[in-house]
């Protein structure tokens, strides 16, 4: 059987709505051509409660998809889910769709409305002939309750089917950036395919000797510097074992680096005009993201400089972002690094001398200690720590 393997659409993206429905729209008709059965592994929508007008994108997509004449159907859907349609598109929600249990959200919308089958929690059994797929679904969860998830949860693979787990989940050997993420070992054992949604960019990999595919989104919505390649799908052969990518027309993004060291703003804002108007001269309107890092020419700071000209010249041709974040920080760490000032410090200590020295800097007089400071303010989410500090200074005063 051949499985389009197709994810993380985001309708509804404020800031490239437009691309958000026609790219998705392009991988699934692209992918519909070409395949007998469809898996989607999570964030059709942006959004948990969509806005009727883009719930109403959703639902013309897969209605179009659903009425297709498909050569496999679903022959069975055991678990929490049910069918309400033959048509073989496999679905769960993903992390920007989760709700509360019991909740109905937007794709248990598209599996009531007949479009989709939803198969979180479930299997869904796909046939052709006497071919049978089985897609195991886990909706998206958060990532701290997975492991007990996958301990309590029953993982029983369909005799004489091809298995897929499909599921939509951070993995750590991918995003190494959290305890909780799962590691590619954890995964349940016995699946003839993995397949995952959530991660941006595409990623092919091996969980327990089997195939485990990331086809990434359809749209840009991290501006991460790994999702300069081309957005598309897979598909997926369950005869041959051969995964193929296509690629879609999807908007062109660059991350364009400039150094700032030892320069003048003048020569800064030229040098980065030259660079963007190279990218911006082939009319398909990209995102050009200029990160710029080092440190300035003596007697400059960062606040001298100014790239609202530059963002206006290239209006119409390119999209531009200028990031002077890695400007003083980034050369302050790489001084740091090169003195061999961090040999032996945690970075956390590193990181507190340093918003030490620049409260110092800035006549710094409060009551509440800059360690103290330092530590409400690197806790919690932003809101929350800001909210802890104002607390605390009011208090302290
Ligand atoms: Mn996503």
């Amino acid at each position: 059987m051949k499985l389009a393997i197709v994810s993380d659409f985001h309708l509804g993206y404020e800031r490239f709505r437009s691309d958000a429905f026609s790219q998705a729209h392009e991988a699934l008709t692209k992918a519909a051509e070409q395949s007998d059965a469809m898996l989607v592994p999570g964030d059709i929508f942006d959004n948990r409660a969509p806005k009727p007008d883009v719930l109403a994108e959703g639902l013309s997509l897969f209605r179009e998809l659903s009425s297709r004449k498909w050569n496999a159907e679903i022959e069975q859907v055991t678990g929490m889910s049910k069918a309400y349609t033959n048509a073989p598109i496999v679905v769960i929600p993903g992390t920007h769709e989760r709700r509360a249990v019991g909740e109905e959200n937007p794709i248990s919308l598209l599996s009531l409305a007949g479009f989709v089958v939803d198969a979180s929690d479930s299997v869904a059994i796909i046939k052709k002939g006497n071919e049978r797929v089985a897609v195991r679904g886990i909706g998206g969860i958060a990532e701290e309750r997975l492991r007990d998830y996958l301990k309590t949860a029953e993982f029983k693979t369909v005799p004489g089917a091809f298995n897929i787990l499909m599921f939509h989940q951070s993995i750590y050997e991918l995003m190494p950036f959290s305890k909780d993420f799962i590691h590619f070992d954890e995964l349940p054992e016995g699946y003839d395919l993995y397949v995952d949604g959530h991660i941006h960019n595409r990623v092919e990999a091996k969980v327990h000797g089997k195939p485990f595919i990331i086809p990434g989104s359809t749209v840009l919505t991290q501006l991460k510097e790994t999702e300069q390649e081309s957005k598309g799908f897979y598909i997926y052969d369950t005869e041959t074992g051969e995964a193929r990518f296509q690629s879609i027309n999807s908007r062109r993004f660059v991350v364009v680096k400039v150094s700032v060291e030892g320069k003048e703003p003048s020569e800064i804002t030229s040098e980065i005009s030259e660079r963007v108007a190279k990218e911006a001269g082939k009319g398909d309107m990209p995102i050009v993201q200029v990160s710029l890092s080092g440190s300035l020419k003596q007697g400059f700071k960062p606040g001298d400089l100014s790239f609202s000209q530059i963002v206006k010249d290239f209006e119409g041709k390119a999209i531009v972002e200028i990031s002077g974040s890695g400007i003083e920080e980034a050369s302050a760490i790489a001084g740091a690094f090169k003195q061999g000032m961090l040999e032996g410090l945690p970075v956390k200590d590193y990181g507190t001398s340093l918003f030490i020295e620049k409260l110092k800097q800035a006549g710094y007089s409060l009551s509440i200690s800059p360690t103290a400071l330092f530590d409400i303010l690197s806790g919690e989410s932003k809101d929350k720590a800001v909210r802890a500090a104002l607390d605390k200074l009011l208090q302290g005063d």
